[in-house]
């Protein structure tokens, strides 16, 4: 992407320097002359665990503070959308705001709702399973806050004018973090090019203490097979629309304001309070204080096996001690995502949506049962509609569907393991005559055609004495199979290879 893209007059008139961040090589925008890095995992280690970058507020300040804040620059508040993405023909869960205007509003073929326009939009982003309760900072269900504006080239350009652009979207942000209370000597606007559902353009992420809390994107670009300009081998031609595309993670500006260890402690307190009790554990921020805040400042930038050696324990003995927590943050998240999967009208099957909803579900199921919980996971789900009724009350008019679906679903469940275990000790035996292993394509296909997890698999093989190698990357591995949803996620196009979705 051309360097002149982000040669934004804001950045020159406030005095922000453009630097090369010396450990990735990217290039950022900063107030700090002496900065060296570009501020973002897994160059820069969370820092304000313990000292959170501005004063505390909840789910519902940071939401209305956002809306408001715009409303008042003229933008319209729109309702959210569905998190199932029905009028999309290539993704079946909404990924970000952005998603509810792609592809008709984008292409300029229909008009936007109001323009410009602020939301804030649940969204679904399955392709983060495995970073849930691991990374500290991804949900699969997490609000995305965008302000958008389209605009037009051309004849009708000249009719209506340009309603904004990189200047005003670049103050929008500087002003909103100010107004929090952000020291915007830390904030650094890192370069990073977007491609999603069809579109692409220039795009800064925005970033403080190792932490992203948004995204703004210049989307100009559109694929074209005869397009001009070549990202990532994809050829793109420019739109006779421009449109401003931000993302603010609400959960994380929440998480930034509490600096507590993870994001699932900021935003589910309650929920990760009744189920460590029911599991009878205590939460290692007791027992393993040090460990625990360490290991939360380092989680975005390190693996588990360099953490471990840092500690001098073994990644088995470290997985011993965090594996309980993850598993309760897992279920605080996923219980929300289901409410909203649920309450938005899909139905647990074997194909499109369904599917993901029963992935989800069975994920759920699994680690209740790991964790000795025996609280219904309905009940569950019920627990976080009631939490989210004031700013969503729609979803209480689901409840006894939602009740019905998962009692149901378990039910099921508890069947297909049943039957399940006399298929993978035929299997196991069969394995262990042939002295083999129990494949990759194997687990995808005892998962997909017979329902089963791989954890239970392996606890199976394991009494026939096999061993079970889970790719770590398994449940985002088939909900990509499934979903189509990583042809439209998000890439940062500079850093492929460190995180796709963020
Ligand atoms: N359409 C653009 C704006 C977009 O989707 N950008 S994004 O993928 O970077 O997401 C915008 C913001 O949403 C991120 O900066 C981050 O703050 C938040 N976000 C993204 N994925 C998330 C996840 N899995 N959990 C929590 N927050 C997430």
């Amino acid at each position: 992407m051309n360097d002149e893209e982000y040669n934004i007059e804001y950045f020159k008139e406030h005095e922000l320097i453009r630097k090369k961040c010396e450990k990735c090589g990217t290039y950022y925008w900063t107030r700090d002359n002496d900065r060296k890095t570009c501020g973002d995992a897994p160059c820069d280690i969370y820092s304000f665990i313990g000292e959170p970058i501005f004063k505390e507020r909840s789910v519902e300040q940071i939401r209305e503070s956002f809306l408001s804040f715009f409303e008042s620059h003229g933008h319209t508040r729109l309702k959210r959308y569905p998190v199932v993405a029905r009028w999309r023909d290539d993704i079946y869960l909404n990924i970000a705001s952005i998603s509810n205007f792609q592809p008709f509003v984008t292409a300029g073929k229909v008009p936007p709702p109001a323009n410009p326009l602020v939301i804030s939009q649940p969204c679904i982003r399955l392709e983060d399973l495995e970073s849930i309760g691991k990374t500290g900072r991804h949900l699969t269900a997490f609000e995305m806050m965008g302000h958008h504006a389209f605009n037009k080239r051309g004849e009708e350009r000249e009719e209506t004018g340009e309603i904004y652009w990189k200047n005003d979207t670049v103050r929008y942000c500087d002003e909103y973090l100010r107004q929090l209370g952000v020291d915007m000597d830390g904030v650094t606007y890192k370069e990073a090019p977007w491609v999603g559902g069809g579109n692409a353009g220039p795009s800064l992420e925005v970033i403080t203490s190792g932490l992203e809390l948004a995204t703004l994107v210049f989307m100009d670009l559109k694929l074209s097979p005869l397009g001009q300009i070549d990202i990532k081998g994809q050829l793109y031609d420019k739109m006779d629309t421009y449109i401003v595309d931000t993302g603010y993670g609400l959960e994380r500006f929440v998480w930034a304001s509490k600096g507590s260890p993870t994001v699932y402690d900021a935003i589910f307190p309650d929920m990760i309070k009744e189920l460590i009790n029911a599991a009878g554990i205590v939460h290692p921020l007791e027992t393993h204080h040090e460990l625990i805040i360490e290991n939360a400042r380092l989680s975005g930038a390190m693996s588990r096996r360099e953490i471990a050696k840092r500690f001098g324990i073994s990644p088995k003995e470290l997985k011993t001690i965090l594996g309980p927590i993850e598993s309760v943050y897992a279920v605080s998240d996923h219980t929300k995502c289901l409410a909203f999967m649920l309450a938005d009208g899909i139905v647990p099957s074997n194909a499109k949506e369904g599917y993901l909803a029963r992935l989800v579900l069975r994920r759920a199921f699994r680690m209740l049962k790991s964790l000795n919980i025996a609280i219904p996971l309905e009940e569950l789900v019920l627990k976080q509609i009631k939490t989210l009724k004031n700013s969503f009350p729609e979803l209480e008019d689901s409840v006894d569907r939602i009740v019905e679906i998962v009692a149901l679903e378990k039910s099921r469940y508890d069947d297909t393991l049943l039957k399940g275990g006399r298929i993978v000790k035929q299997l196991a035996k069969q394995s262990k005559l042939k002295a083999q292993k129990i494949h990759i394509d194997t687990l995808i296909d005892l998962y997909d055609t017979h329902g089963l997890p791989p954890e239970f698999v392996s606890e199976v093989a394991s009494t026939q004495g096999i061993a079970v190698d889970i790719p770590e990357n398994f449940y985002s591995l088939v909900a990509s199979m499934h979903g189509e949803e990583q042809k439209t996620a998000r890439e940062p196009l500079l850093d492929g290879l460190k995180e796709k979705t963020e």
